[in-house]
């Protein structure tokens, strides 16, 4: 019983060396591989092309928080996701931030400050403005808490509908969610039914000038209805960290609009030590016949 580490080399030490001092074995690579029957689990971003190479495979780790960029497994493999309070807390801390820049109209003075224009906008209360989150789930009920803590008035999204620390609407009642929102944040994961949901329908339903802050993924977004939004003043300003493409192509229209500032999907970076932590759980879990911490039911539509 191995794991097959075909991750960041950064992080192989780390990992390499916990997993010594829990006495389970891990491989280093593919070309470390000398008897494929010994893996049974993968932990990667992007798996090996041919896992039918590994007869005896139970288990496809993500070493992040989403698996929307995992091909479909074959029968009778897994398919885990990391759970690490890191990756929770560094998204939460993105969130909180572009909420704010949002809140404090930063787009507006990083553009006065490129003119060197010395100009004030009105200044409101965080009590004000209404944060809408989509998915409340792990990230999204910490973002809820904090920008609560801030004294946003802040309500959440999700499938179930079911009440958290802050109000949360069913799927089946997303306008009037998205007619309460001025600041809409997205951390949904990306399913059949999420793909291309921030788009024109979505703007059109928020109050005039609302603000977006997307962490969740690329393809949650339509760009064309993104700019037509921003440039009709639908939307007054974005913030995103996640792209389709990623890399975003250095001449993208999105990196010169004035109402949209962006980051290299850094919202997390999955710490070595909690991933390493998190595969042990697993493996563990292999050994025992446990649940799998972390698990995603692929007959949701992950
Ligand atoms: P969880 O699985 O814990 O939560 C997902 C939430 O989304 C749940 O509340 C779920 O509802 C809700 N949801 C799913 N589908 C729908 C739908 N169709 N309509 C409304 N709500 C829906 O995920 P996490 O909080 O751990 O992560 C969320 C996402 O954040 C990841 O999938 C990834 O896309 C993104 N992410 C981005 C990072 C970055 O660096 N930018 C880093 C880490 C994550 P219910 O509870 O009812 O099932
Ligand atoms: C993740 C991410 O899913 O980095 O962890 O987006």
């Amino acid at each position: 019983m191995a794991l097959l580490f075909v991750s960041t080399p950064a992080r192989l030490p780390v990992w390499q060396q916990m997993f010594d001092a829990a006495g389970l074995r891990m491989i280093a690579g593919e070309a470390a591989v000398t008897d494929p029957a010994e893996v049974t689990a993968i932990a990667c971003w992007i798996p090996p092309a041919d896992l039918t190479r590994y007869p005896n495979l139970r288990v496809v780790l993500s070493v992040g928080a989403g698996v929307d960029h995992l091909p479909p497994l074959p029968e009778g493999v897994a398919l885990v996701r990391t759970l690490a309070p890191g990756i929770e807390a560094m998204v939460r801390d993105w969130v909180v931030m572009a909420t704010l820049m949002l809140h404090r109209d930063m787009p507006t003075y990083l553009q006065q400050a490129r003119e060197g224009l010395w100009q004030s906008q009105p200044v409101r209360l965080a009590s004000s403005r209404r944060v809408g989150i989509m998915g409340m789930g792990r990230i999204g009920g910490l973002v809820a808490t904090s920008l609560s803590a801030l004294g946003f008035e802040v309500a959440g999204l999700s499938r179930s509908g079911r009440d958290g620390a802050v109000p949360v609407y069913p799927t089946a009642r997303l306008d009037e969610f998205l007619a309460r929102t001025d600041l809409l944040v997205c951390l949904l994961p990306l399913t059949a039914e999420t793909r291309g949901i921030l788009g024109r329908q979505a703007f059109a339903a928020l109050p005039r000038g609302a603000g977006l802050v997307h962490a969740g993924r690329g393809q949650h977004l339509d760009p064309a209805a993104l700019r037509d939004a921003l440039d009709e003043g639908q939307l007054s300003g974005a913030m995103l960290d996640v792209t389709d493409p990623e890399p975003l192509p250095p001449d993208h229209w999105m990196w010169r609009h004035p109402r949209l500032v962006i980051t290299p999907h850094v919202a997390a970076q999955t710490d070595a030590a909690e991933g390493a932590q998190h595969a042990i759980a697993v493996m563990h879990a292999l050994q025992s016949g446990a649940a799998l911490p972390g698990r995603v039911d692929v007959a949701l539509g992950y």
